[in-house]
């Protein structure tokens, strides 16, 4: 009878415990079962009630279910201690220092570019783009570069199809806007030109232009020396000191380069060429319908890799493309 009892307050212990699911209701069933006036101690009590030869294996079975209890709940409150102690560690300590995250920037050319069209737009140009993938008359023709002109070398020209080719410099966006608007017209061309030159410090296989165009009644190789002058001035700062240096285009008549004046890391002042510039030669107004009789203007092209390279004194072209952190962050 009383090992039948015993055996019921074993089984209900434990199937209780299966229900404790916190520290707290751990604690409820410690109480209940195993606390000085629990179930397990009155069970050890009622065995001093027992006849004498009953009391060996009622003590033997109830010490069993003491230990039993005991050891399920020890390793229980093990179990709900351990995931307590985690659910603590996993709290947001809200004072901890954030971790930085590493902010990316513009390509220092397109920064460069930016300060360019800021530039330009001071003085009221506007921007005007055009298709990197173009024909031999926006390329040359229009440009009044024959065909007889070392500049339309097959091998000097990355052609696609016969009358195809990737553009070798951004006049060809010039000529697209002469073609479809009257003057005045007062743009900048900006975009990514190809050349199919041997890679080294100073060649690149594709580079960046920016050109500028103006073209009005009565334009005069003035406004183009103020406008260069501005912008040299804007770009590099006021003490620069540049010169013209007389030249040739096709496209332009007459035609020079721009020469500025450099320190060189040795402290040496060089003279060393930016650009090329000209009043825009009549074959060009021409080719694309605006009366040269009545309109003058000027053009203006440079390297904006070169330029980048003469401001912060870059002194290879490829570690604008090499995409080295190291170099990129400087920017
Ligand atoms: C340069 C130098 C000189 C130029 C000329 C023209 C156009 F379309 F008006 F004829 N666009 N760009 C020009 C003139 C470009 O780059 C070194």
């Amino acid at each position: 009878m009383m090992l039948e009892e015993f055996e019921k307050t074993g089984k209900q212990a434990l199937a209780d415990l299966k229900k404790v699911v916190d520290l707290g209701t751990l604690e409820e069933f410690r109480i209940k079962y195993l606390g000085r006036k629990g179930r397990i101690m009155q069970m050890l009590g009622e065995l001093g009630k027992l006849p004498r030869e009953q009391k060996p294996r009622a003590g033997q079975l109830a010490n069993k279910i003491k230990q039993e209890v005991s050891a399920a709940f020890e390793q229980l409150k093990q179990t709900l201690a351990a995931s307590q102690e985690h659910k603590v560690k996993e709290l947001i300590d809200v004072t901890v220092p954030g971790i930085p995250v590493a902010m990316g920037r513009p390509h220092v050319i397109t920064q460069t570019l930016n300060e360019l069209l800021e530039i330009f737009g001071r003085m009221g140009f506007s921007v005007a783009y055009g298709p990197e993938v173009e024909d031999e008359w926006h390329n040359f023709v229009a440009l009044n570069i024959g065909p007889e002109h070392p500049a339309r070398d097959p091998l000097d020209n990355f052609y696609i199809e016969d009358d195809i080719l990737l553009r070798s410099q951004t006049s060809t966006i010039q000529i697209r806007v002469m073609e479809s608007r009257k003057p005045p017209i007062r743009i900048v061309a900006p975009g990514r030109v190809y050349r199919p030159d041997t890679v080294d410090a100073t060649h690149m296989f594709m580079f960046h232009q920016l050109e500028a165009l103006v073209v009005d009644e009565g334009i005069s190789m003035v406004d183009m020396k103020t406008t260069i002058e501005q912008f040299i001035h804007a770009f590099f700062g006021l003490e620069t000191r540049w010169r013209f240096r007389p030249s040739f285009f096709p496209f332009t008549e007459p035609s020079a380069e721009v020469d500025l004046l450099l320190r060189d890391k040795s402290g040496q002042e060089n003279w060393t060429e930016m650009g090329g510039c000209g009043m825009v030669d009549p074959n060009v107004f021409d080719a694309v319908g605006i009366d040269s009789e009545k309109y003058t203007g000027w053009a203006f092209g440079f390297g904006i890799e070169r330029l980048a390279m003469r401001k912060y004194g870059i002194t290879d072209i490829r570690l604008f493309f090499e995409n080295d952190l190291r170099f990129l962050e400087q920017f």
